[in-house]
């Protein structure tokens, strides 16, 4: 919808920090976006992707005018009825020839309408396949918070806490708003303690620093529950009447005195008692991260810290973690995703792929009923347990942020037919049959819960879209069109014929209207902490689940624990020729992930991938500051080349880097010269080109180890 020039309260949802935004129009021109501080949520935070690169890559030169369709190694503009014509064919035809399950969708979640989108397109077409990223992400979290029965994610509280735990957490160059919140709690005098193997800005602002090995964090809760539950510093009366298993846990703790939990992780017992005695004196929120996500012992890590928080009575109250409430009648993009009334029958959920391995991560009892990815991508490549033909993707960059690129590519190449939305060109896209240009977030409008407000948020359509680009919706609706035209819709899942019918489906009875919306940007609703008499907890005993009754009846471990990290089960001779230990994906505050590296300005202010590592370990390998060295892992596939920068801000032995890199001026899609399909650097300076996405998986989400794997170095040359 065009507004006319004015400023308008928005949300910025570019990340999933979502921060209260004023943008000013001019013009039709977005002039200015800037942090909006009545926004109950990030009350004032933002950042300079929200503040200036968003709105330049909206106006960006490169942006997709129109839809694009390969013509050998190049791409020709279409219109959009022939694109969506040749998309509607070619998926009747996969759907024809292999069934509705050879079609698969790709999104990053479904945090974001479009992810719901997506997921509904799918089903709509009979496929209950669709990929998400989170198992890279947020996914371990997100399963441990639902088996525990807690439904705390994204309620730290750190405004009331006394005491803030950050586990894996970089909120400096990840959250504006938590950044915030964290000086404000360091000013009143709050403890903070930062348990991290590198040394963050947040470090400078802790009363205390763990610096624990790679992986091994599990052990570190473990033992403080240890200590709490012998000095009996734990709520006593929250145990007894609101948790399961108690007994178990503290049974399972005795395993794990400080002394133990030193040896396994590194960390001096004496500090793991300090942060325990700190911990317990709060009220204390836990503020984890990325950093104990996504790898093969994820969800016994945040088990063992959902515990902690649990059996220390810091859940929904002031100062702790609280739970995700939303005002009645409300629906969320999960509770549409759940909805009986949305399902494909259980026969054909059954079979999403992934989900006989880890039932409570991909199809029906799955945390978002997606699919797991490394299934995806060698069913792909071999046709097992049954072919997947062609794919939509829309609002990921696979080629980049998926581990094993090489893999990635071979997999995107083999499909019959990929269509990729997108508002550049990307490594992911220059590999389609067909390119729609997608709509920015400055030129949409999203309505979503922001559990943080708590407030609904509200992000406004500020601009018109550039060129003939569209928001998800609209493709979504008219290719379904065209797919029931060729009988290729077994129910169609989207009654919704415009985002704003789905956002107005959205606020459905809560009573909030969207004129309140567009007046303020958010529209807050009352929140009372406990009430767990009339909203127990989500799990099958109502209570908070120290020992998990899901987790036992599918022969997993019921209890949290330590599990040995995949750094440390190398052999001896791996040990010798992979010495160091690789983290990735640190959080630069310039770049979102892959996005905005056309961004002249930014490109400027981090101009190369760079690999920090410490001076001891930097002079045992010979290397210099500024040199490029190759990172190679021991199950990875490639290599991958960064600038080395030498820094104690990791420890001996540990080398860590960040996510996201290619080259978007490596070639422009209309360049009929190329004879092959470029790779914009993907194989070259992306991490993910030297990391396997089929070695060790968590057992419970199959994430694979995006960190703490083994790797060495080697100098790259100029
Ligand atoms: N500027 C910017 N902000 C972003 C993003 C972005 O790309 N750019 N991405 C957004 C997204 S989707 C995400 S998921 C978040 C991620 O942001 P964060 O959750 O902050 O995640 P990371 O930066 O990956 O890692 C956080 C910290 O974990 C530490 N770490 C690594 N391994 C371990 C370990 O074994 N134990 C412990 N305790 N710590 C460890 C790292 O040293 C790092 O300091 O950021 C979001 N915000
Ligand atoms: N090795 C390693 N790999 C990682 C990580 C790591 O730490 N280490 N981090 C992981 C994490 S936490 C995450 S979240 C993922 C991120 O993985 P991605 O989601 O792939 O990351 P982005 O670069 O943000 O890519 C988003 C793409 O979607 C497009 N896009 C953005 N908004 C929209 C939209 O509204 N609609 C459509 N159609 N397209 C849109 C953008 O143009 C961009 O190309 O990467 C994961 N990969
Ligand atoms: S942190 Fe930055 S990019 Fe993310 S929502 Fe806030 S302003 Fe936007
Ligand atoms: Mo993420």
């Amino acid at each position: 919808m065009m507004q006319s020039d004015d400023t308008f309260p928005s949300t910025c949802w570019e990340c999933n920090a979502t921060c209260g935004s004023l943008v000013t129009v001019d013009n039709g021109r977005p002039v200015a976006v800037k942090p909006n501080k009545a926004n109950p949520h990030s009350k004032g935070a933002f950042c300079m992707k929200g503040a200036r690169a968003l709105s330049e890559w909206t106006l960006h030169e490169d942006r997709l005018m129109q839809p694009l369709r390969r013509v050998g190694h190049h791409f020709q503009t279409v219109t959009w009825d022939a694109a969506l014509d040749e998309m509607a064919d070619r998926l009747a035809e996969v759907r024809e020839r292999y069934g509705p399950l050879a079609v698969a969708g790709a999104v990053s979640g479904a945090f974001f309408s479009r992810g719901l989108i997506v997921a509904l397109l799918m089903r709509s077409i009979g496929s209950p396949n669709w990929l998400i990223n989170q198992d890279l992400c947020g996914g371990c979290r997100a399963v441990s918070d639902m088996v525990t029965g807690l439904g705390i994610t994204g309620g730290e509280d750190i405004d009331n806490a006394e005491c803030v735990l950050v586990v894996g957490r970089n909120p400096y160059d990840a959250d504006p708003i938590q950044w915030m919140a964290l000086r404000r709690a360091e000013k009143r005098g709050a403890n903070v303690i930062v348990i991290d193997p590198r040394r963050t800005p947040a470090v400078e602002h802790a009363s205390l620093w763990l610096r624990p090995k790679p992986g091994t964090d599990a052990a570190l809760a473990m033992a403080m529950m240890h200590v709490l539950i012998e000095e009996e510093r734990y709520d006593h009366a929250f145990v007894e009447r609101w948790t399961h298993g108690f007994s178990e846990l503290a049974e399972r703790v005795k395993s794990y005195p400080p002394a133990e939990a030193a040896r396994l992780t590194g960390v001096r017992a004496e500090d793991i008692v300090a942060a325990a005695r700190m911990y317990a004196s709060g009220p204390a929120t836990f503020v984890s991260g990325h950093g104990i996500d996504a790898f093969s012992a994820g969800v016994q890590t945040f088990r063992a810290f959902h515990c902690l928080a649990s059996i220390t009575g810091n859940i929904d109250k002031s100062g702790g973690n609280r739970r995700a409430k939303r005002p009645p009648g409300f629906r969320t993009t999960f509770d549409v995703l759940h909805d009986p009334a949305f399902r494909l029958p259980a026969d054909v959920e059954a079979r999403t792929l992934g989900a006989d391995a880890f039932p409570l991560w991909a199809g029906a009892r799955g945390w978002q009923t997606a699919c797991h990815n490394p299934t995806v991508m060698n069913a792909i490549l071999t046709g097992e347990p049954y072919p997947v033909r062609a794919m939509y993707v829309s609002g990921v960059n696979i080629a980049v942020t998926y581990p094993d690129t090489p893999k990635t590519l071979a997999a995107l190449d083999a499909l019959d037919f990929l269509v990729v939305a997108s508002q550049t060109m990307t490594p992911t896209a220059a590999r389609a049959h067909l390119v729609l240009p997608k709509t920015t977030t400055l030129e949409e409008e999203e309505v979503a819960l922001q559990p943080g407000g708590p407030c609904v948020g509200y992000t406004r359509a500020v601009l018109e879209p550039r060129g003939e680009a569209r928001c998800d919706l609209d493709i979504a609706v008219a290719l379904l069109d065209r797919l029931a035209a060729r009988g290729a819709v077994s129910v169609n899942f989207l009654p919704w014929r415009t985002q704003r019918e789905l956002n107005l489906y959205f606020l459905g009875d809560s009573g909030i209207e969207l004129s309140q919306l567009e007046q303020d940007g958010f529209a807050e609703f009352p929140y009372t902490f406990g009430y767990f008499e009339s909203k127990p907890f989500k799990s099958p005993t109502g209570k908070v689940e120290l020992y998990s009754e899901t987790l036992a009846e599918l022969g997993l471990d019921p209890l949290p624990g330590f599990v040995q990290p995949t750094a440390d089960l190398a052999s001896a001779n791996d040990k010798t020729r992979f010495p160091l230990t690789l983290l990735t994906g640190i959080r630069e505050k310039a770049y979102h992930h892959s996005r905005f590296r056309e961004q002249a300005w930014l490109r400027k202010r981090s101009p190369h991938p760079k690999l920090t590592i410490n001076p001891a370990t930097a002079a045992a390998h010979g290397v210099t500051d500024g040199q490029r060295v190759r990172i190679i892992t021991l199950d990875g596939p490639g290599k991958c080349s960064a600038l080395a920068e030498i820094s104690e801000d990791v420890a001996p032995g540990v080398v860590s880097t960040g996510m996201g890199w290619w080259l978007p001026e490596a070639q422009s899609p209309e360049d009929t010269s190329s004879t092959v399909t470029p790779t914009y650097g993907v194989l070259e300076i992306n991490i993910n080109a030297a990391l396997s996405y089929d070695g060790r998986h968590d057992p419970v989400t199959g994430s694979a180890d995006t960190r703490g794997v083994r790797c060495r170095i080697e100098p790259a040359g100029a």
